[in-house]
């Protein structure tokens, strides 16, 4: 059966719908349609390797319908770690032309000795946020047979310990316990307004003039719904300067971003956690984990919350500080486990607010739609990539968060906005929240993999 270019569902859903079943049909094509044969694309022709995170939430969708596929495609990944622990954010498909992706294996190779690549694929050096353990847990949760899937467990377990290790040592660049990224698609939301103040100075029209041309983004979607040029000098001599110093992490005077963001970290805490679940089903030891999940959690709200906001938010390690700019990144935090009940009401509270709530006057007709970024600010834009669009995957991270807190009801609202809103626009990379009009590449895999999940999920669920 997962030789077929369509999947079926091989969990069974009994309250689901007809129209719920069409939808997951669709949704399990698109998974189908984008498979590689070890991994999934994000988008076929915009995205055409395999990236990090895109992979862990795939992976989740994929347990719904395909459960080898789900474990092949963490374990092509994990195959691809380097020596030192890290994951990187791009796989590079070698059937795939070296120039259809930019910057391509050819960028990223100097810096990255051939011996990093156990698969014999060339990667990127920078990596994603850390969903993959608790991404490894759901393939494991949702396989039929979990005698099975305990082997793939196994194998995964030590290589997520690595990973984890080499950030929360090696990344630890402020000493207080987080991960720090250096370079703004680690964070994942890549042209975020949080990292406008940061990048400013590394900014430069000459830059831009010589990425344009090397861009293919824009072959693909229209400039409108991409970054600027400038945006990507920016990226550019970042990820350079990183690589010519071998992607030593150093501290953070060697690195001309280096910034502690509090999604990264939330989900850093929570796929801790996800070890610790691990840890039981393959015969290790869980409690080391849950300690330090909630040590993440107790640095996340002692260095990333601000009391007076009543939000996380990312702290620059370089200027030294907070980064007031209001992104549903700080809502994200929300999925970490251990921070304190009365960050989390306040926290919680912001996502049903006027800044992320559903908008009082012009609802779209799909329902409420979380923008990536606040909606009251001058440099919201619902339609350029990270700077407001609404997400499937930070939509699925902030619901897990407010299942954490409790908070069902806005939960619920978040999955029905989504739903609907892939049900009438399709599977785009992200959606006009204040419109519901879809945005970006079509048939994007991770919209597809958790729509997957969010239909099979019901309130008594015993996931959380
Ligand atoms: C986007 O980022 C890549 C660079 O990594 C790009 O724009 O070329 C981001 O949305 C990122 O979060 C995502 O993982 C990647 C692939 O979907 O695309």
């Amino acid at each position: 059966m997962e030789h077929a270019r369509t999947l079926a569902p091989v969990i069974d859903v009994p309250w689901r719908t007809a129209r719920q079943a069409a939808l997951a049909d669709r949704a399990a094509e698109v998974l189908a349609a984008n498979w590689r044969g070890r991994h999934t694309v994000p988008a076929a022709r915009l995205y055409p390797h395999q990236w990090s995170w895109d992979s862990a939430f795939i992976a989740i969708g994929l347990a719904h319908v395909a459960q080898h596929r789900a474990q092949l495609e963490l374990a092509t990944l994990l195959g691809a770690q380097w020596p030192d622990g890290r994951i990187p954010h791009i796989v590079f498909d070698p059937d795939t032309p070296a120039d259809a992706y930019f910057p391509g294996p050819r960028f990223w190779g100097p810096g990255a000795p051939a011996a990093h690549v156990r698969l014999g694929r060339a990667t990127s050096g920078i990596v994603q946020p850390p969903v993959h353990a608790r991404a490894a847990w759901e393939v494991f949760r949702l396989a039929p047979d979990r005698d099975a899937a305990a082997g793939f467990l196994r194998r995964a377990y030590e290589p997520l310990c690595r990973w984890h290790d080499y950030l929360l040592t090696r990344r630890d660049l402020g000493g207080g316990g987080l991960a720090a990224i250096v370079h703004p698609w680690e964070s994942g939301m890549d042209n975020s307004p949080a990292w406008d103040a940061a990048l400013a100075g590394l900014k430069s029209d000459e830059g831009g003039a010589q990425a344009s041309p090397m861009r293919r983004d824009l072959h693909h979607v229209g400039a409108a719904q991409r970054p600027g040029d400038d945006d990507y000098a920016a990226y550019i001599a970042l990820a350079a300067a990183y690589r010519d110093r071998g992607y030593a992490d150093g501290t953070p005077a060697d690195h001309g971003f280096a910034v502690e963001d509090p999604l990264f970290n939330g989900l850093l805490a929570d796929s801790e956690e996800a070890l610790a679940q691990i840890a039981a089903v393959v015969g290790a030891d869980p409690a080391p984990h849950l300690a330090r999940a909630h040590r993440v959690g107790a640095a996340l709200a002692a260095r990333l919350y601000d009391p007076a906001a009543g939000m996380f938010f990312a702290r620059d390690l370089r200027a030294g500080g907070l980064v007031a700019s209001w992104s549903a990144a700080g809502l994200g935090a929300l999925i970490s486990p251990g921070l304190p009940g009365e960050v989390t009401d306040r926290v919680a509270a912001q996502v049903v607010g006027r800044r992320f709530g559903p908008p009082p006057a012009r609802r779209p007709r799909t329902g409420w739609l979380l923008p990536s970024a606040d909606r009251t600010a001058a440099e919201f834009d619902p339609q350029r990539y990270w700077r407001g669009p609404s997400w499937a995957n930070l939509t699925w991270v902030v619901r897990r968060g407010l299942l954490r807190a409790g908070r069902t009801g806005a939960a619920d609202g978040l999955a029905r906005g989504l739903l609907r809103t892939v049900e009438h626009a399709g599977f785009h990379e992200y959606f006009d929240p204040e419109t519901g009009e879809g945005a970006g590449t079509p048939d994007f895999s991770w919209t597809a993999a958790l729509t997957l999940d969010l239909l099979a999920w019901r309130p008594s669920d015993p996931r959380q």
